[in-house]
């Protein structure tokens, strides 16, 4: 029998919006009584939040499970030799939260685990057979982020499913992947969201092919980019995009040095110069892995620095702050231009296509209070290559099928990677295969973010009540109301129903609180159980109890005896018709 007593536990709502709460769901989950931060970027789950957290956490096992994976559990603490051996012990800087044991041995709180499973599989497996292997954990992960936000959305602690593959060859690597992208898809569908898989950039994780599993919602901070026509999307940090030339009947003109007294951004040269910004060349200074360089971009665009990591295959690519570039280049920031600049020492300057082909442009002179007019790429200045160096946006054409983007906001709940031999050559876990060779173990590694999914699903479902719980993942299904507390007859029909709803396996909470209605239904929408249960006089004379659905708003009547047969099948409905 389960079930449980408003009374009996811990739901401490609130009327206000706290001041802390920078997202909607962020706001809501603190609202609603299911989270408490206890430090920045650290929550405790409430009761209810803990609910949600265990079905999110039940459904993902039961995916993982049918796609053969086989689930253990790793410890958090993790003694830095291993992180030595894959040489990201000095990788990672202050995201990774370090300390040390009391005879000074050096131990992290696991940000992941692609380091400890590989060395449980160097000792265990040594024959092919052994293989294919998904290994799988939910555990706390911790990541010191420089500026946690969005409450559970980018957390300092939080709770994430990690799947390990190993395979004998990269064919079944192929097999083991696709499996996961199929139990992801099922994954978030039984969640009840709304979600798109799309391309994406390995990033400092090394390997092959990657997907991001994108909840669609306007507070995303990741940014996406669909094809109008075809399937393809794609992470902007990964979407290529072509130059789209603007036309220019305009001769090339004689280089010209103009006064811009305190006008340094795009918007005011262009304005002050009266040309539209495409018409500028952006430059942008980074430190890649340490050296300067120089990006040259349409005044319109943004510099991608993704795509400058990989076109120059660096590990690290941070922007110059305007005194390094000042103590390097003698260039005052809002001033800066490429003419004049591949002349001076240790700077390599590279260009997004767009750049190439501007004609008359305008740029920094690299002189306090100067640009340039005229500027014209081969005459002016020449750079060191051109390339894809700008992050697409809605307009660009799909790289597939030339037909234009849109661009949408998501929230990444789950990546999947291919991350082939990195690891397991850098930790030696090899297998002999079929012709007795000794072959390193093909991986793959596949996270899904447990506590990131909840303030997803929020993010994605909720109205100006509160939040709206998709029925598979929601704290409690139904809620039991009686109008009045002090009416016998209400409250023991309350409390019948009750208990016929949980003897039925419905997962039913009973508002039994001495307070007015209007507090009791307040408290459900802004909570968002999917049913609420009202007993009210109507209820105890002609035996019908109102049922008001919290998605739809749609208010019906049933007697006692309908009640569990109609609320069993409609909620398995609803639970799996988003299978
Ligand atoms: C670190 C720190 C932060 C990190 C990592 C390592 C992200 C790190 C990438 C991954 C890749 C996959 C398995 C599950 C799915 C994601 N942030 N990544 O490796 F030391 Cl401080 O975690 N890992």
């Amino acid at each position: 029998m389960i079930g449980m007593r408003v009374t009996q536990t811990l739901i401490p709502t609130l009327r206000e919006v706290p001041a802390e709460a920078d997202t909607v769901s962020h706001q809501l989950l603190l609202r609603a009584g299911m989270l408490r931060k206890v430090a920045s970027g650290i929550y405790t789950l409430l009761p209810l939040g803990y609910r949600v957290v265990m079905k999110i956490e039940q459904i993902i096992r039961e995916e993982m499970n049918r796609a053969g994976g086989v689930e253990l559990l790793m410890p958090i603490i993790q003694p830095a030799e291993i992180w030595h051996e894959t040489g990201r012990w000095d990788v990672y800087g202050p995201e990774m939260f370090r300390l040390r044991d009391r005879h000074g041995r050096d131990f992290c709180l696991g940000p992941t685990h692609e380091e400890l499973i590989t060395d449980i599989i160097r000792n265990e497996v040594k024959s092919y057979r052994q293989l294919p292997l998904l290994l799988y954990q939910i555990q706390n992960k911790y990541r010191d982020e420089k500026r946690p936000r969005f409450g559970l959305m980018r957390a300092r602690e939080f709770i994430m499913k990690d799947l390990y593959s190993f395979d004998k060859d990269e064919a079944g690597l192929e097999v083991s992947y696709q499996k996961m992208y199929e139990a992801y898809c099922r994954v978030f569908k039984r969640c009840g969201l709304d979600f798109r898989v799309v391309e994406a950039d390995p990033g400092a994780i090394g390997g092959g092919e990657t997907h991001e599993f994108m909840v669609l919602a306007d507070t995303g901070e990741s940014k996406v980019v669909f094809c109008t026509s075809c399937d393809y999307a794609a992470n902007v940090e990964k979407a290529p995009c072509d130059p789209q030339i603007i036309p220019s009947e305009e001769n090339p003109r004689p280089l010209e040095m103009v006064a811009t007294p305190d006008m340094r951004t795009v918007k005011e040269v262009a304005d002050y110069l009266g040309v539209p910004s495409h018409q500028l060349i952006k430059t942008m200074f980074y430190k890649v892995d340490g050296e300067y360089v120089a990006v040259l971009v349409r005044g319109d665009r943004v510099v991608n620095e993704t795509k400058v990591k990989n076109f120059l295959g660096a590990t690290s690519v941070e922007i110059a702050s305007e005194d390094e570039v000042m103590e390097a280049f003698g260039v005052p920031l809002g001033y800066a231009g490429p003419v004049g600049l591949q002349e001076k020492d240790k700077i390599k300057v590279i260009g997004d296509h767009e750049v190439r082909y501007l004609v008359n442009a305008v740029t920094g002179a690299n002189k306090e209070g100067y640009h340039y007019r005229n500027v014209n790429t081969g005459r002016d200045y020449q750079v060191d290559a051109w390339a894809d160096l700008r992050v697409a946006g809605a307009g660009d054409l799909c790289p597939r099928c030339k037909a234009p983007f849109q661009a949408k906001r998501g929230i990444e709940v789950g990546q999947i990677f291919k991350l082939g031999v990195k690891y397991s050559k850098a930790l030696g876990a090899t297998v002999l295969n079929e012709n007795g060779k000794e072959v390193p173990i093909v991986m793959g590694c596949y996270g899904i973010g447990v506590t990131r999914t909840m303030a997803a699903a929020v993010e994605q479902n909720h109205d100006e009540d509160g939040i709206i719980w998709p029925p598979s993942i929601a704290p409690y299904e139904v809620v039991v109301i009686p109008v009045s507390h002090r009416d016998m007859l209400q409250v023991r029909m309350a409390e019948e129903v009750y208990q016929s709803l949980a003897a039925a396996g419905i997962d039913v909470i009973y508002d039994d609180r001495p307070e007015r209605p209007g507090v009791k239904f307040k408290d459900a929408d802004l909570i968002g159980y999917p049913v609420r249960i009202v007993i009210g006089s109507r209820a105890v004379e002609d035996g019908l109890v109102e049922i008001k659905w919290r998605a739809s708003k749609e208010i019906l009547y049933k007697s006692k005896e309908e009640l569990v047969p109609y609320l069993r099948s409609s909620l398995e409905r609803s639970k799996n018709n988003c299978i």
